[in-house]
């Protein structure tokens, strides 16, 4: 069980944003956990500094359910619950990263921990492959991803290829299984036992002769537990510029999952929001102009080139997509909101909806009690549906935007 954004112990969700040097990240971060609205009960205290809590945008359940009380661990603007969550600046990454070139090591460090990537690249095509500066259009992004992902497998390739003629050799004669040496080695790579496995079977790479396994077949199985492990989108950044839109269609051609964005424009919006002078909720496909008076002629025609480049061009500035889309695109997160009280929806001190839970896809009625407290789930007896009023049991898979109750034989129950 992963919980994705709580207080507490549990491990929660990560999700990185990688790519080469200049293309854009730390704008990207920067935006997206700019923190233009305020959360009294901040779940993520302490935290590098590269380190960040951003929001993802759902649906709130308040309209439908009549609510109009003020959340506790979130936030809820016309409707949208704002839900923190954590990212990761990870330091820019150049070819040879793998072999300790730049921040290599660091990079990579940060890296293992993400449990799913943002991979931005400059869509303008206006940063070579070491991120310096070139002319627009120059540069071609599908390169980008090409490298980066190149240099992580070929960084876990090194960790595995390191010993393993021994190992390969010592797990046979010994009787052992190279799933649980390779499951052990990755563990910190947030690679479970499963995940080798998986990957073995679809490649159909013989687990019990691995002293017989090639060079490429132990790649394209460290290439399999790459995807399996560290799903990715595209963050196409700086789309403002007018070389971005033919990268984009070719970025879209991969068939991998794309999200034109530009970040400094978002970084304008939210920055703008905070001062009182645009109504902009992070994921809007527009904006409006609070007070224009106290606009200066710069500030006016850089909201003029981003409604008329992002807003009429990509219906909106993509940061917010992009989180989203890690989230529930590629982790299928859900939100649930945990209430003590089925019928008035509180807790126990009678706050209604405090809290939205965002689960890793797949999380069940008892793991989101143990996303509550420990407590609930060592005497966890059933969970109730508000909605319905129905029971359900312990391994009931958690649907999104669920109110449930969690009923304990425990005194907390
Ligand atoms: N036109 C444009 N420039 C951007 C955008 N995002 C970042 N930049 C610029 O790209 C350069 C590198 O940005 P930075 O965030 O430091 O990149 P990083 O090295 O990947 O962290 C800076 O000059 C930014 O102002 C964008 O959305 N549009
Ligand atoms: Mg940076």
């Amino acid at each position: 069980m992963t919980v994705i954004s709580r207080p507490g112990r549990s491990k929660r969700v990560l999700v990185g944003v990688v790519g080469k040097p200049n293309v854009g990240k730390s704008t990207f971060f920067a935006a997206a956990t700019l923190k233009d609205v305020q959360i009294a009960d901040y779940p993520f205290t302490t935290i590098k500094p590269n380190m960040g809590v951003a929001f993802l945008r759902t649906k709130c359940v308040c309209r439908e359910m009549g609510v109009t009380d003020k959340p506790r661990n979130s936030v809820c603007v016309d409707g949208n619950r704002l839900i923190p969550v954590r990212i990761v600046d990870v330091a820019g990454l150049v070819e040879g990263a793998s072999q300790g070139r730049g921040l290599g090591n660091q990079f990579l460090d940060e890296l293992r921990q993400a449990d799913a990537l943002i991979l931005v690249v400059d869509a303008s095509g206006s940063t070579d492959m070491e991120g310096r500066k070139v002319p627009a259009g120059t540069n071609d992004p599908v390169k980008d991803i090409e490298m980066v992902e190149r240099e992580f497998d070929l960084w876990v390739f090194g960790l595995l290829k390191k010993d393993w003629q021994k190992t390969s050799r010592s797990t046979e004669q010994s009787g052992g299984k190279i799933v649980e040496h390779l499951a052990n080695r990755l563990s910190g790579l947030s690679v479970a036992l499963g995940d080798v496995e998986t990957a073995l079977l679809r490649l159909r790479i013989r687990a019990e002769k691995p002293s017989k396994w090639t060079d490429d077949q132990l790649m394209s199985f460290v290439v399999e537990v790459r995807k399996l492990t560290k799903p990715s989108l595209i963050a196409a950044n700086k789309s403002d510029l007018p070389t971005a839109g033919g990268n984009i269609d070719r970025l879209k051609q991969t068939g991998r999952r794309v999200v034109p964005c530009a970040s400094e424009a978002e970084l304008l919006l939210r920055r703008a929001a905070e001062h009182g002078l645009v109504g902009y909720t992070p994921g809007d496909s527009s904006f409006s102009i609070k007070a224009p008076e106290k606009l200066n002629p710069p500030q006016s025609a850089a909201l003029a080139m981003v409604q008329d480049r992002v807003m009429n061009g990509y219906g909106g500035t993509g940061v917010q997509d992009a989180i989203n889309g890690a989230y529930f695109g590629l982790l299928n997160s859900v939100v649930v909101f945990p209430v003590e009280d089925e019928t008035r929806l509180s807790d126990k001190s009678g706050s209604v909806l405090p809290d939205a839970f965002v689960m890793k896809g797949g999380s069940t009625a008892l793991d989101l009690a143990r996303a509550v407290h420990s407590d609930l789930a060592d005497t966890f007896l059933y969970a109730i549906d508000a909605r319905s009023g129905k029971r359900l049991s312990a391994d009931h898979v958690l649907g999104n935007r669920e109110i449930l109750k969690i009923v304990s034989g425990g005194k907390r129950g």
